[in-house]
């Protein structure tokens, strides 16, 4: 049946489905959402958010396999444009408010996107469906081929901006086979700050320091290229300076809005602290905006490089934490991972950089992972290290008056398609495969005979594709491993149980 947009205005719904492994839906808002409704909004066009969750009575129940996933077990909370909201069960009529439903997925929400477009397929058939954001990019052949049940109208793999307004203003129509839209801005200037409805933000909890705070990014892409990482080689694009002043400024007056006397800012993206210069206009733009702490990440090497230089002016603007994606204490581990394009990190610099922050005042929140190719020795070796992490001692007490303390994440690599790791696994895996891949090439005798154990589930199912989940836990993609899973969560549950019981 031919979809026909509606002469008026479209009304426009934009959706984050639920994050059921999450120990928290609450924690860190999606803001693919806000984005986009900021730049519509811009464009003089209206649209509301709706934010599934999963309640915890529900998730006790399916964690103990008494229930299986289902939308009716979601709430919905509704964010309309005019400010409004509601926080109500899952009724499927609400759909029928819309003309365009937009889901913003991450690979672990598929399942539910997947189960929400077969309804919205079943009884609003003339509903179009558009579906935007990473799962849509690291698994567009998936999505492109979904069976005309769950099909969406548009596909969305990279940036949402431009095609969301050609969809909106009736520029692109939907056809009988799943449309495309593929686009990457060269730069990412002229866009608005996301939006932060009140309502949504003050559902959030997370502190830095014994202050609340929330989330941004400061640009998109990675300039290192970790093999477990999709957007290893992603060009990075940096937003203007001006939007990230409007984004800061747009969060301090919520956080004021919602009586929050003093507040922090988290900065999720990998190009947090890069050079003296960068960190010192960031801090600036923190200082000037009025947030007392913050957080951002910064590599090992880099600390080590630049030391006081590139934390100086963070701590001078209230910066008590960074995040480090240390990844390993094991130097096969981190030889394998290739980290820096081929230029060697050792594990000796994560010591280091730890060392030199603590001093300075900062405390590390320290990211490992554990690998299917590891042995008993890259285990400990990775334990070790963070023993010694949990045990160094920080400069300086937070807020609330505590002494700080590092932290740390133990997480089981989950091999998302579209990464090296990935294409590996599955290339050793096919003897038949023509030729030896540029990649395989770069590995060395004992690395692929390593990598060679590893075998990934059948027809991977990608609810299992999380690797940080409720107490710590970790999805198990894996068929076959070095060491058995047991293992590998016995040592995942030792480190988490040297995290520190607040940060
Ligand atoms: C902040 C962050 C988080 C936060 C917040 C989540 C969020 N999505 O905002 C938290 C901590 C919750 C999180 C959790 C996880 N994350 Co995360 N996260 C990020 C990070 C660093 C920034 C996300 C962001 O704000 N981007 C900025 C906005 C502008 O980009 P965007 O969301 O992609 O949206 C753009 C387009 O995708 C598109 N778009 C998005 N939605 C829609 C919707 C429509 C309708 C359309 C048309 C377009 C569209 O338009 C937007 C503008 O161009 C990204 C890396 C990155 N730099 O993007 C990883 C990233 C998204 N996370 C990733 C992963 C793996 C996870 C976890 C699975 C980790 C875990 N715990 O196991 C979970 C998954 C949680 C879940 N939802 O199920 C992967 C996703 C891989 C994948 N295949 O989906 C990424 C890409 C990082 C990586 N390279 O590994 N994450």
């Amino acid at each position: 049946m031919a979809k026909i947009l509606p002469k008026t205005q479209p009304r426009v719904l934009l959706v984050k489905p639920a994050d059921r492994f999450l120990g928290a839906e609450f924690v860190y808002s999606q803001l693919g959402p806000n984005y986009l409704q900021s730049f519509l909004k811009e464009n003089g066009i209206d649209s509301d958010l709706l934010v599934l969750y999963e309640p915890d009575t529900v998730r006790k129940e399916r964690e103990a396999g008494l229930d299986e996933e289902r939308l009716d077990q979601l709430r919905m909370l509704h964010l309309k444009a005019d400010g409004t909201s509601q926080d109500i069960g899952f009724e499927p009529q609400l759909f029928a408010g819309y003309d365009i439903v937009g889901l913003s997925v991450m690979t672990p929400q598929a399942p539910d996107a997947y189960r929400l477009s077969a309804l919205l397929n079943e009884h609003f058939p003339r509903l179009t469906t558009v579906i935007g954001g990473s799962h849509a990019r690291y698994y567009r052949d998936e999505v492109l081929n979904l069976d005309d049940r769950v099909r969406f109208d548009f596909v969305v793999p990279q940036d949402g901006w431009k095609p969301m307004l050609d969809i909106v203003t009736g520029a692109v129509v939907p056809a009988e086979k799943a449309v495309e839209l593929s686009d990457k801005m060269v730069k990412l200037t002229d866009l608005p700050a996301p939006t932060r409805p009140l309502a949504l933000m003050q559902r959030y909890d997370f502190g830095i320091g014994g202050v609340p705070a929330w989330h941004t990014i400061t640009a998109l892409g990675c300039p290192f290229s970790c093999n477990f990482c999709e957007s290893a080689y992603e060009n990075v694009r940096p937003f203007s300076e001006e939007m990230l002043r409007r984004d800061l400024e747009t969060m301090a007056q919520a956080h004021r809005d919602l009586g929050h006397e003093k507040y922090g800012l988290m900065i999720f993206d990998d190009v947090g602290l890069m050079n003296p210069r960068q960190v010192e206009n960031l801090s600036r733009l923190v200082k000037e905006t009025g947030f007392s702490t913050w957080r951002a990440f910064t590599h090992a090497f880099l600390v080590k490089k630049f030391g006081e230089d590139l934390l100086g002016p963070f701590v001078a603007t209230g910066g008590e934490r960074v995040g480090i994606g240390l990844e390993t204490g094991s130097q096969f581990t981190l030889d394998l991972i290739n980290k820096r394009n081929g230029q060697k990190q050792f594990v000796e610099e994560h010591y280091e950089a730890v060392g030199i922050a603590n001093r300075l005042g900062v405390a590390v929140d320290g990211f490992t992972m554990i690998y299917p190719f590891e042995n008993e020795g890259d285990l400990q070796d990775t334990t070790k290290m963070l023993r010694w992490i949990a045990g160094n001692e920080v400069k300086g007490i937070d807020a609330a008056g505590r002494p700080r303390q590092n932290h740390m994440d133990a997480t089981i690599m989950a091999p998302y398609r579209g990464t090296p790791f990935r294409a590996i696994f599955e290339e050793l895996e096919d003897a038949k495969a023509p030729e030896t891949s540029a990649l395989l090439k770069s590995f060395n005798g004992e690395q692929i005979a390593r990598l060679s154990n590893v075998r990934l589930k059948r027809n991977l199912d990608p609810g299992q594709m999380w690797y940080k989940g409720k107490s710590g836990s970790s999805g198990w993609p894996y068929a076959a491993t070095v060491l058995p899973r047991e293992r590998y969560e016995e040592e995942q549950k030792l480190r988490n149980s040297m995290r520190p019981k607040y940060r």
